[in-house]
């Protein structure tokens, strides 16, 4: 193997997964990505957009796969950053999402300890602000951090607790270096159209470009401490190059409402009258909701040396901005 600084990211085809890829190639890494499935539709436009990523094909449920994936990458370092990601969907397929998003974090570490990797890998567990839950009576005022109670509110949550005290047992079983993220909401150009602020951004493109007329929400006024993807993948990498694995919460430390989000992106196109264009359908609604989430990314400033670049307007307007170019264009 040529370069001593080898990556495999699992998720390669996700949001977190793209930014990083882009970050490590920067860094000089070389970059191994996980592809799952016979024929993934994203895997051409990937290949095109980032020509130096070296596909390697696995699933987090094919443990032998994981093993194969391993060997072949011989990584430095890994990016657990696959997952059932979203919320809603998990609420109807719980049993996909806990074999995927639970017990994928046990296979791919159970295969770095087969392998052998286990004494010489770094590696990142991507955990989440949903393990909180947002509910008043563990909710400090000051935001969340590592040290917070968890009261996750759907199976995404519940299976994510799990791959995260996975992940720190096997630190503290078999001395590995792990490190968990517990990142807060974070968006931007890339974010999958099925996540409220990219299906925002996108209709209210296809609004100001005469596509559309209306767009359908669910509830408008949860709050959430959103972030850009971008920053948050230099603290992933950062907490790999830390001298001691641990945990770390990353987020802006700030919190808005989907209407909030729903008003500055109309703003941005010059639409201050924005009800008549949205609809609201209970089908969107999810069987328990998280009303809340602010993060304290204290300890992340203080030790990583971490901190975002992007604020809560100029999110939103990169990500209306990037929309209507690309709606213009097709
Ligand atoms: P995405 O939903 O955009 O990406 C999820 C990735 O997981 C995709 O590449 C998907 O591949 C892959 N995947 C799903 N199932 C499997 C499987 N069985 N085997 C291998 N790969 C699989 O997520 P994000 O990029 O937004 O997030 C990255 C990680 O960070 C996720 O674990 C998410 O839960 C977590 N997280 C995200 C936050 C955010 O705000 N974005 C905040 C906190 C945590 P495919 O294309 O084949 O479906
Ligand atoms: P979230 O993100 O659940 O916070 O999980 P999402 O964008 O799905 O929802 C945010 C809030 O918006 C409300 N909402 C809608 N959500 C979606 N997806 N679609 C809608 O039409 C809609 N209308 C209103 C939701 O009810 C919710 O309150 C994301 C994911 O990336 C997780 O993987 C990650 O762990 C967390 O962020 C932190």
């Amino acid at each position: 193997m040529s370069h001593d600084r080898r990556a495999l990211i699992t998720g390669i085809t996700g949001q977190d997964g793209a930014h990083l890829a882009e970050l490590l190639n920067e860094k000089g890494y070389e970059v191994f990505g996980l592809l799952r499935g016979q024929r993934n539709a994203r895997r051409d436009a990937l290949a095109e957009e980032f020509p130096f990523i070296r596909f390697i094909e696995a699933d987090l449920t094919d443990q032998t796969s994981l093993i194969q994936a391993i060997l072949k990458s011989e990584p430095t370092e890994i990016y657990n950053l696959a997952a059932v990601s979203h919320v809603g969907y998990s609420f109807r397929n719980p049993q996909l999402t806990a074999d995927i998003t639970a017990k994928g974090v046990l296979n791919l570490l159970e295969a770095m300890r087969v392998t052998g990797f286990h004494d010489t890998a770094r590696f990142y567990q991507a955990s989440t602000s949903e393990m909180f839950g947002g509910l008043d009576y563990n909710r400090p005022g000051s935001g969340y951090n590592e040290d917070s109670l968890f009261h996750p509110r759907s199976p995404y949550g519940v299976a994510k607790l799990y791959g995260h005290w996975i992940a720190r047992n096997y630190r503290e079983s078999y001395g590995m270096f792990i490190s968990t993220g517990i990142l807060f909401n974070h968006e931007g150009e890339r974010r999958g159209l099925e996540f409220v602020t990219r299906k925002i951004t996108h209709a209210v493109a296809k609004i100001h470009l005469g596509l559309q007329d209306q767009m359908t929400l669910g509830n408008l006024w949860p709050k959430r401490d959103w972030g850009y993807a971008g920053d948050y993948v230099r603290g992933m990498w950062q907490m790999l190059q830390h001298d001691e694995p641990d945990d770390f919460v990353l987020a802006t430390g700030e919190t808005h409402s989907v209407e909030e989000f729903l008003v500055r992106a109309f703003a941005e196109v010059g639409i201050s009258d924005w009800r008549p264009h949205v609809r609201q359908d209970s089908a969107l609604l999810r069987p328990a909701e998280v009303d809340i989430l602010l993060g304290d990314p204290s300890k992340a400033e203080r030790v990583l040396g971490w901190k975002r670049e992007v604020d809560f307007p100029g999110l939103v307007r990169r990500m209306v901005r990037h929309d209507v170019k690309l709606l213009s264009v097709g």
